[in-house]
């Protein structure tokens, strides 16, 4: 059967940029999905750079002002990979010309800026998603089915943390290619909006609303070089953030994200406990779920070592034969497969630019906390 193509524009050629390309790539050769991804232009203002991105991934052709990107007929969808100050301002437009969107996380530059996106896409009844890509781990996938199936019971306990050290050192400049998640007027804000943004989406999707928090933040080098002035500058971003947070369920939770662990380079763990059962999940250990269940026979209970590699495990029919491991790179080949999925079906699947909204009034309520000392209100999606 023939495939419905759906040409692709993407905008931005760093590390997400060849997250999402190669997801868009592959994603057929695996799904059997009605709609198969074009890599028809790739948009970025170094248009020497551009080129090389484009010789490199396969997209048919290059531009070096989004604005011509999105008025060209023949793209479908455009893929905001580019820094987090762009986001809003391409997806105005993108909206306004009935493009599809997907957009790297986080969604805005905080609550209010989000709030603006999410009216224009639901206005131009757009298809719209926000890469939240570690909910596609297998993995994941299962804990959110094994919550969903009640055998956890009454969940008690959320834990979650994100730990990095990529930034300890104090000559690491801030601003400019790579370095742009150090400038808080590109970034919005550190760890909290980069890595808890992660846990926080996670964490909704797993155990719904979180309706108040209490939260720490530190930023440990108080000045760097910025790599586009030269010129020594007040860092804004949050080294590290921490908060405690009262779920709509009753339960309670930690979560810690920064990029000061020494030795950790994407440690992202979560555990639940609920009453009769708890899961837990690392990053580093992608494709194992712990599972324990209270239920279980006495003499022999424990942690089970779930390997999700297994054919009735979440997207691994899709893979290689039982047994045999996925990664990272999956994770976003998962979303491309369940957004085009959506489309056939007429179900568009998650998360969508509203919950990103609502992962972005969580970390505004963080930031607020923060500075206020106080547990701060959670602001709550409006019903359509
Ligand atoms: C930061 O180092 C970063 O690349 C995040 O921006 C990503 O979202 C995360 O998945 C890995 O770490």
């Amino acid at each position: 059967m023939s495939k419905k193509k759906l040409n692709v524009g993407i905008i931005g050629y760093g590390f997400m940029g060849r997250t999402h390309s190669n997801a868009f790539r592959t994603v057929n050769n695996f799904f059997d999905l009605e709609y198969e991804p074009v890599l028809k232009a790739v948009c970025a203002r170094d248009g020497a750079k551009a080129k090389a991105f484009a010789a490199q991934w396969g997209y048919e052709s290059v531009e070096t002002d989004w604005k011509k990107l999105i008025a060209r007929k023949d793209i479908d969808l455009i893929d905001i990979a580019s820094p987090n100050n762009t986001h809003a301002e391409i997806a105005f437009a993108a909206a306004a010309a009935g493009k599809m969107i997907l957009c790297e996380k986080p969604l805005a530059m905080n609550g209010a800026q989000a709030e603006a996106m999410v009216k224009a896409v639901e206005k131009a009844k757009t298809p719209n998603m926000v890469w939240y890509n570690y909910r596609r781990v297998p993995a994941v996938t299962l804990a959110k089915q094994l919550i969903g199936e009640g055998r956890l019971g009454r969940i008690f306990h959320y834990r979650a943390k994100f730990l990095q050290d990529w930034t300890i050192s104090k000559d690491l400049p801030q601003g400019g290619a790579g370095l742009w998640r150090l400038d808080a007027k590109v970034a919005g804000s550190g760890v909290t909006g980069d890595l808890l943004a992660h846990c926080i989406d996670t964490a909704l999707w797993l155990n719904g609303s979180i309706d108040k928090v209490t939260a720490m933040t530190e930023t440990f080098v108080k000045e760097r070089k910025h790599t586009l002035t030269g010129k020594v500058e007040k860092v804004g971003i949050d080294d590290a953030s921490a908060f405690l947070a009262r779920f709509s369920n009753g339960s309670l939770a930690t979560f810690e994200s920064t990029r000061y662990a020494r030795g950790h380079k994407a440690l992202y763990t979560f555990e639940i406990n609920g009453e009769h059962a708890s899961i837990f999940w690392d990053l580093h250990d992608l494709h194992r779920l712990q599972y324990f269940d209270h239920r279980d026979e006495g003499l022999t209970r424990g942690w089970r070592s779930l390997h999700i590699t297994d054919s009735d495990h979440p997207y691994m029919k899709n893979w290689w034969v039982p047994g045999l491991q996925i990664g990272y790179e999956h994770t976003f080949i998962h979303q491309v497969a369940d957004f085009l999925r959506g489309l056939q079906d007429g179900a568009p699947a998650g998360p969508s630019f509203r919950d990103g909204l609502a992962t972005d009034y969580v970390t505004d309520a963080v930031l607020k906390s923060a500075k206020s000392g106080r547990w701060e209100k959670v602001k709550q999606l409006r019903k359509r």
